[in-house]
């Protein structure tokens, strides 16, 4: 029986902000202590994640001087050192500050736009000293609760105008760094741009540096919308702009409740992470979620270990999966006769347009769905 224990090669991370939250919420105060930096790298150590990724202000608090940001990137530094974590991503905080209540590259005011920039160049500095490979952005405040507010073609453009300027000074610097665009429905806005992953992959195709901007989809948003994860995880994957992922869990039609990974949808969370291992996603695995408001540091380890023990546990029933002779025999039924597409030539296309049909004996042949379905369920249950 696997022992289920993280490797390094599992890819995990966690936020700072993830195990380092103290559990506010809009109608409650804090319920944990803050714990800094520093603490959070020992327990994510201790629960076994691979590596740790931050806000610029989840490590340096926004009102800090140089000489105290110099002394918190060395402390953190030396605690990555020490435990051998590693910061994969890091990300701008472009959510919590007033002056970014309209948004930050989207906002209305030009002096907020330039503020934006100037706060994620300083926060892209940060990320690549502690050594993050891939950089986020989530818009959580790039929106709106009125349509009368903005212009949507308008903040449209100075999203692509921010990220042009962005991708620019990175590649200026020399920096190895790839942006990720998490896109998210709602909340905090009543609506945000870019929504679901589809509308990031079509806003990336219009930028300066496409190559450089991928996706970081997360389970809760796709899901708040109402959508299947794994369908736009596919197809970013499928145009090579699976950058990043961000795994929790959530109910549909609720509000973004970032559970513990696999903790709602247990057979989603199966397929996702069947996908992920079978195309051979070989990015971070990021739990962006939150323990229970009603945990204490205990419960936030436990947690921690949970996501990523249900991962592991999820990649053992892949496995499984792709190893039952049940359920190949059933796809090989599914998928039986030529599978190859027709390539198009007038002739090919001639032939096809005279080839005749047996359009009932079509629709007579039934699907074994129903028994692929439930020999997976029986599979997560566990009696196969
Ligand atoms: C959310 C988002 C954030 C982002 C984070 C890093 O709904 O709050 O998922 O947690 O992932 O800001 O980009
Ligand atoms: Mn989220
Ligand atoms: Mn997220």
């Amino acid at each position: 029986m696997p022992s289920y224990t993280p490797m390094p090669s599992d890819t995990f991370t966690f936020g700072l902000w993830t195990v380092g939250n103290i559990g506010r919420d809009p109608f409650g105060d804090p319920v944990r202590k803050p714990i800094n930096p520093v603490e959070i790298v020992h327990l994510l150590a201790e629960v076994g994640a691979w590596g740790v990724n931050f806000h610029d202000n989840d490590l340096v608090p926004i009102d800090a001087s140089p000489a105290e940001r110099n002394r918190i990137v060395r402390d953190f530094n030396a605690a990555l050192r020490e435990t051998g974590l590693v910061v994969p991503m890091a990300t701008t905080n472009l959510f919590s500050d007033p002056a970014f209540k309209d948004g930050a590259f989207t906002s209305n005011d030009p002096q907020v736009r330039a503020y934006a920039l100037h706060k994620t160049m300083h926060a892209i500095d940060l990320g690549v000293e502690c050594g993050a490979k891939t950089y986020v952005f989530w818009g959580g405040r790039e929106g709106v609760e009125t349509d009368a507010a903005k212009n949507p073609v308008e903040a449209i453009k100075r999203f692509r105008e921010a990220i042009n300027f962005l991708c620019a000074y990175v590649k200026d610097q020399g920096y190895a760094l790839r942006f990720a665009l998490e896109p998210k429905p709602n909340e905090p806005r009543g609506d945000i741009f870019l929504a679901t992953v589809g509308h990031a992959l079509a806003f990336i195709a219009t930028l300066d540096s496409p190559e450089m901007v991928g996706v970081n989809p997360e389970v809760a948003h796709e899901t708040m919308a109402g959508l299947n994860f794994l369908h736009g995880v596919a197809q970013a994957w499928d145009a090579g702009k699976l950058f990043h992922i961000d795994l929790n869990d959530q109910v549909v039609g609720r509000y973004d409740q970032d559970f513990r990974f696999a903790a709602v949808n247990l057979k989603a969370a199966f397929f996702l992470v069947k996908f992920l291992e079978d195309v051979g996603y070989a990015g971070p695995r990021h739990f962006d979620a939150h323990a229970y408001r009603t945990e204490s540091y205990e419960g936030v380890k436990a947690f921690a270990r949970g996501c990523m023990r249900s991962y592991l546990i999820l990649k053992e029933k892949a496995r499984q999966w792709n190893a039952d002779a049940d359920i190949q025999a059933l796809l090989a039924e599914i998928n039986a006769g030529d599978q190859a597409p027709i390539p198009y030539s007038a002739e090919a296309a001639e032939v096809l347009k005279e080839r005749d049909f047996d359009r009932q004996a079509l629709g007579i042949r039934g699907m074994p769905y129903e028994q692929l379905d439930q020999l997976t369920v029986e599979l997560l249950l566990g009696v196969r």
